[in-house]
């Protein structure tokens, strides 16, 4: 276990500096004001016996633990009272511990840990609020649209330290959509073998359908091809299959070890060639193959990642595909969405343009150009149409316990 000592201006900046220097998993052992900031005393790689053993010497008054009655070992976690001490200071505390209060230290020392960090994170707020109230009612707005903090602490740090009250609400909204980063006009329409890649069910064979049917509106339906490589879900191919028919394009379904690239030298006289990719979580080992296989065609095929704009987790996904070099993404599923933050951060913070939103599953209807300001307007009416639900639901909460109303009180 290593402990270390840093001091720094605000507290916030120490904990940064435990974060850079010890990682995410480094324990707050201590915190105090000194002269010039505060000091903050945290360990890392901790073993749960040391570290119980630390705590009790930072909290003691006395910095000298009191001494330990000598102990001797017989057998594995079996203590002799009068022998000698272990020579190995590790070897003490995790011999006269049983596993069973190791996990409870763990576990104690992990809620220590985690109510430290809320009442620092708790103070820094408050001084906050007294020192910088514009930025903090910044941060609330943009906190209530679900943005990642870095997202929303980089725009707060954007806006100018006085506003008027207006602006100082707009500003915020404004700066959003200026990071949004949106692809450039209606891609589809330039043709190429593009592939849509993605999570299962975010939509990606509806938006396939969706793409095929728009291109068709400017083209012929037999400039078009669809290629599907989705062999793993029943069904899978008979559903753009069926597309396929409704729009009179056909349809084409390669197998894993069939020759992609092949495929695609056959279909070269197609202006449009959509290839449907099946959807996987991104944790599984098959897909690092799919993105072998797609990611081996070089740019002669363009990828787009789809995102439900209901599903968790889009910066992962993001990461996941990020090797294939996308050229864009679509958004899905925005009518079924209650908060749209966590898509939108993960887009700005992997600089990944949005191309297409879908706002449900109608072909072609639903599929429209993204617009970063229409995106911002839907991401403030949903987090409002939360807090008006919030606020229903103490309301309902309210009205189904009503306060009993005695005689007495009626008649006084
Ligand atoms: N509400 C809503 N539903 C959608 C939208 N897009 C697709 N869906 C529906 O979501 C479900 C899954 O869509 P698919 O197109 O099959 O999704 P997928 O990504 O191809 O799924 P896998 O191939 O299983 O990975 C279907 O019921 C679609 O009709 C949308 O924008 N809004
Ligand atoms: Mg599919």
């Amino acid at each position: 276990m290593k402990i270390k000592r840093f001091v720094a201006k605000s507290m916030r900046d120490a904990i940064r500096q435990v974060r850079d220097e010890q990682g995410p998993d480094a324990v707050i052992l201590s915190n105090r004001r000194v002269p010039g900031g505060v000091e903050v005393v945290a360990a890392t790689d901790y073993d749960a016996a040391l570290a119980h053993q630390a705590l009790r010497q930072f909290s003691s008054p006395d910095p000298q633990p009191p001494p330990e009655k000598p102990k001797k070992l017989n057998a594995p976690g079996r203590p002799v009272e009068g022998a000698s001490v272990a020579a190995s200071p590790s070897a003490l505390p995790a011999a006269a511990a049983t596993s069973g209060e190791l996990a409870l230290m763990q576990r104690e020392l992990g809620s220590m840990r985690k109510l430290l960090e809320e009442q620092l994170a708790g103070m820094h707020w408050n001084e906050l609020k007294r020192i910088q109230p514009h930025r903090v009612a910044v941060l609330r707005t943009l906190d209530q649209l679900g943005l990642a903090a870095e997202l929303a602490n980089s725009i707060a740090d954007e806006m100018p330290l006085k506003l008027e009250a207006e602006a100082a609400q707009t500003l915020p909204l404004s700066l959003l959509a200026r990071r949004i980063p949106i692809g450039p006009q209606d891609p589809i329409l330039d043709g190429g073998v593009v592939a849509l890649v993605g999570p299962t069910g975010v939509g990606k064979t509806t938006t396939i359908a969706k793409l095929a049917a728009r291109f068709a509106q400017h083209n012929r339906a037999r400039d078009i091809a669809l290629v599907t490589l989705d062999h793993y879900r029943i069904g899978a191919q008979e559903q753009l299959f069926s597309y396929g028919r409704l729009l009179g394009v056909p349809v084409h379904s390669v197998a894993p070890n069939q020759d992609l690239g092949a495929v695609l030298d056959q279909l070269s006289d197609r202006k449009l060639v959509l290839v449907d990719t099946a959807g996987m979580s991104q944790r599984d080992r098959t897909l690092a193959q799919q993105i072998d296989r797609l990611g081996k065609l070089g740019p002669r095929l363009r990828s787009y990642v789809v995102l439900a704009a209901n599903a968790s987790g889009p910066d992962e996904v993001v990461r996941r595909f990020a090797s294939l070099k996308p050229s864009g993404c679509v958004l899905t599923k925005l009518d079924e969405a209650s908060c749209i933050g966590a898509p939108l951060s993960a887009v700005i913070g992997n600089v990944l343009p949005l191309s297409y939103v879908a706002y449900g599953q109608r072909v072609p209807e639903d599929l429209h150009l993204a617009h970063a300001d229409r995106l911002v307007l839907c991401a403030v009416q949903l987090a409002r149409a939360a807090v008006k639900a919030v606020d229903d639901q103490s309301v309902a909460q309210r009205l189904a316990n009503p306060v009993p109303i005695s005689a007495s009180s009626i008649h006084a």
